[in-house]
């Protein structure tokens, strides 16, 4: 009894600091149907045009909003979700940078518009990087920032006329400035006798293509006028009972009654309470377990949120949905424990990225990639180096693929960017994240930038507020982030929880020299485990190898050089897994795209499998380790039984 009562308090108390800190009011549930919710997509075909004005701003002085685009000048096809850039055959569509338009007319059902009691609401799953919102010429949102929803009600704008279809103009700028995240600078080219004129360049510093457009869905939904805004949840277990507790937050209703129901996988209630806080206390409780620790996987609940309120018109009752994984997360000075056992990271790091569509989601690529994931043995990933689309992480709570949830801090290099105003802003999109991504198990620790001039003198301060901004959001997950191991003075090191550390031996260092490995590594790690006494996760190591280059002895671009740069790592991780080491995640899962560089071969070629997902040999050195990781660490489901026939 008393550990039960130790155990309500606990997390009480984890519940009473979360979100305190955060600066944004409204919530941002993933859109479900329900008995009072409808979702309408508008995937598919947009009309587009970008504005390839001298100053990139003609749009706006025309207003190309006010009507059709197509009545502005000439358009194109554009599907969405997809990023233009490699959708037509225009190199300066490619390299584009500057406002684009997209424009798409809806029908709206008549319910919508007559039901004064409905709201609808338009969703935007991401859009990179600046965009504007218009409907029917009126402008109803704007948001800063590529891989994180926004949304607008526009209810009262559709009813305004309801004889006229809905016309949704969206304009996106992908320019980068060194206040936005990731950072980025535009150099003009003044010198008449060397470049055109208007010429100019957008400088990045990170290492991927700077995909632009509409990249996940765009939908409409609706919700009755008083409605479930937010719902958070915090997990813990005690022997055989899961704890849950939870908060409702709602809008649109002075007063409201909620209903929560706990089921289980085969629809039963476990628990329910009528309370808009709480905490549910679950009997013989199902834990959530990552893919390889347990013979089932992935266990998720399904959180039931029935709100009923009323006004002098009518009664509204609305229903929401939440999946929840039981699991708690902690860090001790040498292990990361999942439910109280240690948890070794064998993953990988990823893009969201493929031929033609970029970076916008894909159904049978996401299928493809955890197909792969599983067949590797791979039980978590990395979201290098921006938030994922939300439907990536629903895929990784039902499989039970453990995710470093990292924010679009990559390339964090000019002491400029670690100015207020940058700061100010990366605060508001961890705000975004975590009010996004709070409720997946799967998210085990949240990673705030990637290998950011951690030596500069203001990356202290930066950090350091960055990471305890984070810690007040969500103080029941680790924070860390991604550092290089050539910083031999790291400022932010001090304030992680977990240390991740990316080097490239043999690669970027003495090139072609394996035998350096085991020694530097080995360094690597005293080094940083010395001075800081904190687990250490190898966040990136890896080679470039072109699929299908053959070379014997290995050099480098080959997959014999792939294979065996992983070989000399894999055996300084065998030796410190041991004592602190506590993950390995690959650069990476596949090829991807990159700027047009002296340094890239059309790309990134670290991948171990191409872009078009087929595997190097490396893929094959690291699916026999990850499954003997596996065999040892965790217990295989009878069906994932490893094949020793490799
Ligand atoms: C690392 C970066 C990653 C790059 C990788 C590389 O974190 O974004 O793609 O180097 O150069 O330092 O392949």
């Amino acid at each position: 009894m008393f550990l039960i009562l130790f155990g309500l308090f606990r997390v009480l108390c984890l519940f009473a600091v979360f979100h305190v800190a955060c600066l944004l009011d409204t919530g941002m549930l993933f859109p479900r149907e329900s008995s009072s919710r409808e979702v309408k997509e508008l995937n598919g075909l947009w009309v587009f045009r970008a504005d390839k004005s001298p100053n990139r701003n003609e749009g706006f002085e025309r207003a190309w909003y006010k009507s059709r685009l197509a009545q502005t000048g000439p358009v194109i096809d554009m599907p969405v979700p997809a990023s233009y850039n490699d959708i037509t055959q225009d190199a300066t569509l490619r390299d584009f940078v500057g406002w684009v338009w997209y424009e798409r007319e809806v029908v709206v059902p008549a319910r919508w518009v007559t039901d004064e009691g409905v709201r609808v609401v338009l969703r935007v799953g991401s859009a990179h990087y600046f965009s504007v919102v218009w409907v029917n010429g009126l402008k109803v949102a704007e948001h800063e920032g590529g891989h994180l929803p926004f949304e607008a009600e526009i209810g009262t704008l559709i009813r305004k006329d309801p004889t006229t279809p809905c016309r949704i103009t969206i304009a996106v700028n992908n320019t980068l400035t060194l206040n936005t995240l990731p950072p980025g600078t535009i150099q003009h080219m003044d010198d008449h006798t060397r470049y055109p004129d208007g010429f100019f360049v957008q400088n990045i510093y990170f290492d991927f293509f700077n995909y632009a457009g509409i990249h996940r869905p765009v939908l409409l939904y609706t919700t009755p006028k008083a409605y479930v805004d937010d719902i958070t949840v915090v997990t813990d277990f005690l022997d055989n009972i899961g704890l849950v507790s939870y908060k409702v937050s709602v809008q649109g209703a002075a007063t409201a009654t909620v209903k929560v129901t706990l089921m289980d996988k085969e629809g039963h209630c476990v628990a329910s309470s009528s309370e808009p806080s709480g905490v549910l206390k679950v009997v013989d409780v199902k834990l959530w377990w990552p893919y390889l620790m347990h013979e089932n996987p992935g266990y998720l609940y399904s959180m039931e949120v029935r709100l009923m309120a009323a006004d002098e018109r009518s009664t509204y009752e609305d229903v929401y949905t939440l999946t929840v994984g039981i699991r708690t997360v902690s860090v001790t000075s040498t292990q990361f424990l999942i439910n109280k056992k240690p948890f070794y990271f064998h993953g990988v790091n990823k893009h969201e990225d493929s031929d033609i569509r970029g970076k916008g989601l894909d159904w049978p690529l996401i299928v493809k990639d955890f197909n792969l994931l599983k067949w590797l043995g791979a039980n978590s990933f990395r979201t290098s180096h921006y938030p994922y689309a939300e439907e990536i992480l629903q895929m990784c709570d039902r499989h039970g693929i453990v995710v470093i949830d990292e924010c679009p801090g990559v390339g964090i290099k000019d002491i400029r960017s670690f100015g207020n105003a940058s700061l100010t802003h990366h605060l508001v999109v961890m705000d975004e994240l975590v009010r996004r991504d709070k409720n997946h198990p799967s998210v085990v620790m949240w990673s705030v930038a990637n290998e950011p001039a951690a030596e500069m003198s203001p990356a202290e301060f930066y950090f350091k507020t960055l990471i305890d901004h984070t810690k007040a959001l969500d103080p029941t997950r680790p924070v860390t982030y991604i550092t290089d191991s050539n910083y031999a003075r790291d400022k932010g090191a001090p304030y992680v929880d977990v240390l991740c550390v990316n080097s490239y031996f043999s690669w970027y260092h003495d090139p072609g020299h394996v035998e350096v490995i085991p020694i530097q590594l080995n360094t690597q790690f005293e080094d940083w485990y010395g001075k800081y006494q904190k687990p250490i996760i190898q966040s990136e190591y890896g080679a470039d190898a072109v699929s299908g280059v053959h070379t014997d002895p290995p050099m480098m671009f080959s997959e014999e050089y792939q294979k065996i740069v992983l070989k000399n790592y894999h055996k300084v991780f065998d030796q410190k897994r041991k004592q602190y080491v506590i993950g390995e995640l690959i650069w990476n899962f596949a090829d991807f795209m990159t700027a047009q560089e002296i340094t890239r071969v059309v790309g990134n070629k670290k991948g171990i499998f191409t872009r078009q997902r087929q595997p190097k040999a490396a893929a094959f050195i690291l699916k026999e380790r990850y499954w003997g990781l596996a065999n040892e660490t965790g217990r295989l489901p009878p069906w994932t039984k490893y094949p020793c026939s490799l």
